[in-house]
């Protein structure tokens, strides 16, 4: 062998070794914890610069019997699983916790409230701590945004699974950071709807409003009045079949939200709104005749008769039968554009409708009209079109939620050539929905009068779940941190760069998002 191959066959496996090192010195640079896109944007981060790799024997460790923590546990468990092709047990700990792996845990007195939690990672450990499952399952939120977007659509990631080093100390604003589903209209399925709770549940939003009857259609089996499902679901705008949540139905989708951490607030629209159920039971009516079912999409020609007793009887019936199926503490008794309901018979209505609700030991949602009657004691206001009745509300001492259809209403088209959506309250691009301030948006409407900021999505032009999809991102992202992040912490040229870094995550997870031009997304898009 003459010298220099002799020098190459020393070489050449010295090479290999200087450019492995190299790769994996490579990997161990450190990465900032302070860059990560998070959204919602959290309280405070700060970053140490190394990584928590994890690796074949990285287990979660949950130091509390409560089972809403080892779902908390199990929930980061199916999100690592496929990204690494490891076990990744969940296990009972107590005690010192060996080296290299998560840990899950409840304290009192962390001063992160109800929903907030303590995020610790080093080299050694991912540390979870909340004073509730909530917190924790928050926590798993801001982890998940913290791996590869492969972790979006259950895919191998490529290469060692590393988390940025650092604290994470954050808690929401709101206390209520939730969207509307409008299954009226159009009927959703009961597996699209757990979809959209994915979507809630990934940015930390935590109020599922179903809208679950107006004109078009009813969508809640009510034993006492059969009717109202079999007949008056039966249709949708457009004509198509419609569709009804049997009361099993409603219960899977309130225990699907609600082991995301998502309450379920339902909606039963009246005194207008009521066309299905006019049309449905003809002694409900005042001339006792059944109207026709109705699939078109004009508004407000429809009034329950506020001065029969049967009535109230259908409503007590139906209020009962959903405040049993219902954990929440809520109702939604909607209220909205009774234009052809008197003013007095309205107001008369809404106070005695609101007494019934509080009888069935549940507290009122409403639509910002109930202003006009006596709002009463934990009554919420909800704020969509009218300054006078969000002042009004508020003036009787009332909390109100933030839904300006100006800003909020995600039915609305992104701008004139949207192919889908309205915009009787305006065009709202992703920008419009980002930038703004509830807690200034209504001069003498403050933080402390707010509950919180709910995003509805109407569907009389929403058909299907990747049309929902189109409406919803990448809006939806912005409400939730519009919900969670101090707005002293939140403007519209930063916010931008978190949501293109999600578009790839929105790929991942097959969500059909508008890219908007108004956010710099990557090159891949
Ligand atoms: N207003 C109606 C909705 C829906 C909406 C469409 C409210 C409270 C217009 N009421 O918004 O039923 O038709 O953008």
């Amino acid at each position: 062998m003459n010298r220099k191959s002799r020098i190459l066959k020393v070489m050449m496996p010295l090479a290999s070794v200087f450019l492995m090192t190299l790769m994996s010195c490579s990997q161990e640079i450190p990465t900032d914890l302070a860059k990560a896109n998070l959204i919602p944007r959290p309280v405070s981060v700060s970053a140490t610069g190394e990584s928590f790799t994890v690796k074949q024997n990285t287990g979660i460790y949950v130091m509390d019997d409560n089972p809403e923590v080892a779902e908390a546990a199990a929930f980061l468990s199916a999100l690592l699983k496929p990204l690494t092709g490891y076990g990744i047990e969940v296990k009972k700990g107590s005690g010192e916790v060996p080296a290299g792996n998560i840990v899950l845990s409840v304290e009192d007195g962390l001063d992160t409230g109800k929903e907030g939690y303590i995020l610790d990672i080093s080299k050694k450990q991912v540390s979870v701590k909340a004073e509730t499952p909530a917190g924790l399952f928050y926590a798993v939120q801001t982890i998940r945004q913290l791996l590869p977007a492969a972790v979006e659509s259950s895919s191998p990631a490529n290469g060692p699974v590393k988390i940025a080093t650092g604290v994470i100390n954050d808690r929401p604003v709101y206390g209520y950071r939730g969207s509307m589903l409008d299954v009226s209209r159009h009927f959703f399925s009961v597996e699209d709807v757990k979809r959209y709770v994915d979507f809630l549940a990934a940015y930390k939003m935590n109020v599922l409003h179903l809208h679950l009857s107006d004109d078009q259609g009813w969508r809640i089996e009510i034993k006492s009045w059969p009717s109202l499902a079999l007949h008056g679901g039966s249709k949708e705008v457009g004509g198509g079949e419609g569709g009804y949540y049997t009361q099993e139905q409603y219960t899977d989708i309130v225990n699907y939200a609600a082991a995301r951490h998502i309450t379920v607030i339902p909606e039963i629209d009246m005194p207008g709104h009521t066309n299905a159920a006019l049309a449905s039971y003809a002694e409900l009516n005042k001339n006792k005749k059944a109207t026709e079912l109705y699939t078109g999409t004009e508004v407000g020609f429809s009034s329950l008769d506020t001065r029969s007793e049967l009535t109230y009887k259908f409503i007590d019936d139906v209020i009962r039968e959903l405040a049993a199926i219902t954990p929440g503490e809520y109702l939604h008794i909607g209220g909205d554009e009774s234009h052809s309901t008197k003013k007095d018979d309205y107001i008369y209505f809404m106070n005695r409708v609101q007494d019934i609700v509080s009888a069935y030991g549940k507290k009122v949602l409403a639509w910002d009209e109930i202003a006009l009657a006596t709002v009463k004691p934990g009554t919420i206001a909800q704020v969509w079109a009218s300054v006078e009745n969000a002042n009004l509300a508020v003036g009787q001492g009332a909390k109100v939620l933030m839904s300006p259809a100006k800003k909020a209403y995600l039915d609305m088209q992104y701008h004139k050539d949207t192919p889908l959506g309205l915009h009787w309250a305006g065009y709202i691009e992703v920008d419009t929905a980002y930038i703004w301030d509830p807690a200034t948006y209504i001069p003498g409407i403050d933080q402390e009068d707010i509950v919180g900021v709910e995003a509805p999505l109407w569907s009389e032009t929403v058909t299907n779940i990747d049309e929902v999809e189109f409406m919803v991102f990448p809006r939806l992202p912005g409400y939730a941190e519009i919900g969670w992040t101090p707005a002293a912490l939140r403007n519209w040229d930063e916010y931008k760069l978190r949501l293109a870094a999600h578009g790839e995550r929105f790929s991942a997870a097959g969500i059909d998002y508008y890219a908007s031009e108004k956010v710099p997304w990557p090159a891949t898009k």
